[in-house]
């Protein structure tokens, strides 16, 4: 504060200054002039110290210290609460089977019904499973390959069945042989009249029947070995056993019988009995 009165005097007043330190008599200016001009007195004496100030304003924010140490880990925390249910898990695989349950109480009386033709009507359809299932069984065994066929006739205990593949007389009866049945054998006008049908609805104008007499010549037995009846369909003037060595028949489409060589071949007409079905 001294100093900033020292440096805010003019050049006047240091003038006056200078006039008083070189002992120019105070009075004598009040004298001469009645203007009075003040002046700052003489510096003082030192005073005393004064009494201790009031503290200070907070200084400014100082900057951020360094990051300090990792401090020691603390105590392991108390249990959690429960958390939330989880999503539903995939199915299990199939347990093992209980054990058999208890017998259960007696049912109520049945209301009464026509049992008996219940009973009788599943046992004829039990019947016709049974006989259809031996027929497909058949079928499958017996028909010949696709090309052979030509459809199968049947009366009422035999199945007669067209083969439209040539072979000799033997080797005929063995092919029927070999599907359980024979070489057809007409023993009546009913079948022969069937079987000559037969051979006529298939476009052939002859087949093996199942007669021969290989075993005695002039001695005609069925195929079953079964001997001839008063029945035949010998066209006339058979049977003649030509060149010697006629031993097996045909029918002809007129549902006539001829004796021939049984080392030509032609069709033939397989039967079974539907029993052995
Ligand atoms: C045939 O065609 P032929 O006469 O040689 C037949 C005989 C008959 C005869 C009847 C292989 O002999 O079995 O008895 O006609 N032979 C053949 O006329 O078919
Ligand atoms: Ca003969
Ligand atoms: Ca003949």
């Amino acid at each position: 504060m001294k100093r900033d009165l020292v440096f805010l005097m003019t050049p006047i007043s240091l003038a006056f200054l200078s006039l008083l330190r070189s002992g120019f008599p105070q009075h004598i200016a009040e004298e001469s002039c009645s203007v009075q001009i003040l002046v700052p007195g003489l510096k003082g004496e030192v005073g005393d110290k004064g009494e201790k100030g009031a503290p200070g304003r907070p200084g400014r924010v100082g900057p951020p210290g360094d990051k300090g140490y990792m401090g020691d880990q603390g105590q392991k925390g108390s249990v959690g609460r429960h958390g939330k249910i989880g999503p539903i898990g995939s199915k299990g695989e199939k347990g093992d089977p209980g054990d058999v349950g208890p017998t259960g109480p007696n049912g109520e009386p049945g209301i009464p019904c026509e049992c008996s033709q219940l009973r009788k009507a599943i046992g004829e359809m039990d019947n016709q499973v049974t006989q259809l299932t031996s027929e497909l069984k058949f079928l499958k065994n017996a028909l010949p390959s696709p090309a052979a066929i030509a459809g199968v006739r049947e009366t009422d205990n035999k199945i007669y069945l067209l083969v439209k593949e040539e072979k000799r007389f033997v080797d005929a009866q063995l092919y029927c042989q070999g599907r359980g049945g024979n070489l057809c054998m007409p023993k009546d006008e009913a079948t022969n009249g069937l079987l000559a049908a037969y051979v006529n609805q298939a476009g052939l104008s002859r087949v093996f029947i199942g007669i021969n007499d290989l075993e005695r010549e002039g001695s005609f037995v069925y195929s079953d070995c079964s001997p001839m009846q008063t029945f035949n369909k010998w066209r006339d003037g058979e049977p003649n056993n030509s060149y010697d060595e006629e031993d097996c028949v045909e029918m002809v489409a007129s549902g006539g019988w001829n004796d021939v060589s049984c080392r030509v071949t032609m069709y033939f007409i397989c039967e079974f009995d539907k029993e052995n079905v």
